[in-house]
């Protein structure tokens, strides 16, 4: 019994499932979507987070399948959650940058959005800045997204390979500030998150901040212009019912 072979089973057996965080819009505390978060529900080990199995799925290539499940069920799931009326909430996914890479990404992409109907525009796809190690490709990868109509956000932002000259020609829509520079917001002077802000307003680009954790926090980032944030000061990620829960109370 290998890792390897227990994912396999595991998508045979569809023990994956998503959680979702939702994320607010600061200033109104109404939510605008969620990211989705896989978990493995391990028959016998219970609920497994993504970070003991995703890079293995990275390694021997299954991140290719799950990446495809994740895609789908999050789709489908937002799908429903606009037929039940919860009609402008969008949905973030995390993509890794091998299923980003992949020669069938963009075919697998546009056949889930048509199997659900789902307008592009509500999906927003999560890649870090190690996609951009290689520039031309993921520049020609981002502009077939822009012509499919989705959404990009750069996830962890300020904490890999990123160069400001790259980003200003990158076709993008959101800035995600990684948590560890929303985490010392208030105790570290040299802070960079309004850097961030500054940079990103100036590029036309929408900023969200991650695990915002306390009210200070959620205050700062109000006062420094920033629209959207999650994290558990709001709400840890939670299956499907409690979130939908979520949203409803929270429109
Ligand atoms: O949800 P958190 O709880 O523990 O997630 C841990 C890490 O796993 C994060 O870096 C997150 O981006 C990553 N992750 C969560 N879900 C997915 C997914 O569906 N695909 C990929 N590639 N990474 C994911
Ligand atoms: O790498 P990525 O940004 O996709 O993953 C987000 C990770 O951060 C997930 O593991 C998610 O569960 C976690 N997370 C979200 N909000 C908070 C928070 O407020 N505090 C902490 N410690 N983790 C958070
Ligand atoms: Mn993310
Ligand atoms: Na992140």
């Amino acid at each position: 019994f290998t890792l390897e072979n227990g994912l396999r089973k595991a998508l045979e057996k569809n023990e994956f499932i998503l959680y979702y965080q939702p994320q607010l819009h600061l200033e109104t505390g109404s939510v605008i979507g969620v990211e989705s978060l896989i978990r493995w529900n391990h028959p016998k080990k219970g609920l497994l987070s993504p970070v003991l199995f995703i890079p293995v799925a990275e390694e021997n290539g299954l991140i290719v399948q799950i990446g495809y499940w994740v895609l789908d069920t999050a789709c489908r799931q937002l799908t429903l959650w606009h037929e039940k009326g919860l009609s402008n909430i969008t949905m973030g996914v995390n993509i890794s940058p091998i299923q980003f890479r992949h020669k069938d990404f963009i075919n697998h992409l546009e056949k889930i959005l048509t199997d659900n109907k789902l307008d592009p525009k509500y999906l927003n796809l999560e890649i870090t800045e190690s996609v951009f190690m290689n520039i031309d490709e993921s520049l020609f990868l981002l502009k077939k997204l822009k012509e499919i109509g989705v959404k990009i956000s750069i996830d962890d932002f300020g904490t890999g390979y990123s160069s400001l000259s790259v980003l200003k020609d990158l076709p993008i829509d959101y800035l995600k500030i990684d948590k560890s520079f929303v985490d010392d917001l208030y105790s570290n002077e040299k802070n960079i998150v309004q850097p961030i802000i500054d940079m990103g307003n100036n590029l036309n680009l929408q900023l969200v901040a991650e695990g915002i954790e306390c009210k200070e926090q959620l205050m700062i980032l109000k006062e420094k212009k920033c629209h959207i944030g999650q994290g558990y000061y709001f709400c840890k990620p939670m299956d499907v019912n409690v979130t939908e829960a979520f949203i409803k109370n929270n429109l």
